[in-house]
């Protein structure tokens, strides 16, 4: 049956070792404090805080070496995501719903991977809302940034070109027929023929653009098909909305999505009744002014309530 989502677990990710600034492990605490707990709250959503996954420990026990193809501070990034996917694993198993804020987009390596293991199966489906494709591997990627990387640890299909930790974690959980990506506009020559080579579903801004937003929506549903079995994994970089409702993040990309577009996709999301973990990522309270700051907050708060309580309006 269908979830009700009367209990949600929030989960701070509070991590930056994915990409280059700092601010971004800020995240978490700047949406907290905005109030995002007590307006979930208001609509009889009982929530659960479990507090955060630090990454004090990683900074103590070092290994912020290059993994073997480069990818920055790769061990780090995943012991740190092992520990993450443990917490959220729990916090589904317990609450049906978790809803991870970041932090940059490496956190969903081990969001998804806790997801999937909560799931009798192990199994997911992933909405991935972004202006970037985040499917690069370590050989693929001009960055070495892991954050344009987590989508690659979940794909079976590029199992062989993706470096684990020595026990082999994380173990990929899906096929490219399981992800569908909305709001696309900086995307990466590899990453397009990762995409095209596994025929996945994508919506660029020029898609959006042509069909409307509604027909982009029903076609991801129409080919994610969640289920009990198969629930949804919501990620959402908040880079994916224009940077006129979302200045304050690491890789601001113009041309994005309207707020109105970001909240009609979250809306028909909680409406498939199959929401069972949410990322929100990517949100830096150091970057822009005061007043970038404050519409970056709003519009993070509006994705959310949309999100979780179905409701549109004023924080
Ligand atoms: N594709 C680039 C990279 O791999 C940029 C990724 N940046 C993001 N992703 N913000 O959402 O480094
Ligand atoms: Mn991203
Ligand atoms: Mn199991
Ligand atoms: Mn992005």
């Amino acid at each position: 049956g269908r979830l009700k989502h009367s209990h949600i677990g929030i989960v701070s990710a509070a991590f930056n070792k994915g990409q280059r600034r700092n601010g971004v492990k800020d995240g978490p605490t700047v949406i907290k404090e905005a109030g995002l707990i007590k307006r979930l709250q208001e609509f009889d959503l009982k929530v659960i805080d479990y507090g955060t996954v630090s990454m004090e420990k990683l900074e103590r026990n070092s290994s912020l070496q290059l993994g073997p193809d480069g990818e920055r501070h790769h061990d780090a990034v995943l012991a740190y995501n092992r520990e993450l996917a443990s917490l959220v694993r729990k916090v589904i198993q317990e609450n049906g719903l978790c809803l991870t804020l970041g932090g940059d987009h490496s956190i969903a390596i081990g969001t998804i991977n806790g997801h999937a293991q909560a799931n009798p199966d192990h199994q997911v489906v992933v909405l991935w809302v972004d202006a970037h494709a985040d499917i690069n591997t370590g050989g693929s990627s001009a960055s070495g940034n892991m954050h344009g990387m987590p989508v690659s640890h979940h794909l079976r299909e590029l199992a062989k070109d993706v470096n684990r930790l020595p026990e082999s974690w994380p173990t990929p959980c899906m096929s490219g027929n399981h992800i569908a990506y909305i709001g696309l506009r900086d995307v990466e020559d590899c990453e397009q023929k990762f995409l095209d080579d596994l025929g996945i579903l994508a919506f660029s801004m020029k898609e959006v653009e042509k069909l409307g937003i509604f027909e982009v929506i029903n076609q991801c549903f129409k080919h994610l098909q969640p289920s009990t079995d198969r629930p949804l994994h919501l990620s959402f970089d908040i880079d994916a909305l224009d940077p006129l409702e979302a200045p304050s993040t690491g890789t601001p990309v113009r041309g994005g999505l309207s707020l109105r577009e970001g909240v009609s996709i979250v809306e028909a999301v909680r409406e498939t009744g199959f929401l069972k973990a949410m990322d929100l990522v990517e949100v830096n309270p150091e970057l822009g002014s005061e007043k970038d700051v404050k519409l970056t907050l709003q519009a993070t708060k509006t994705i959310l309530l949309a999100a979780l309580a179905g409701r549109r309006g004023a924080f």
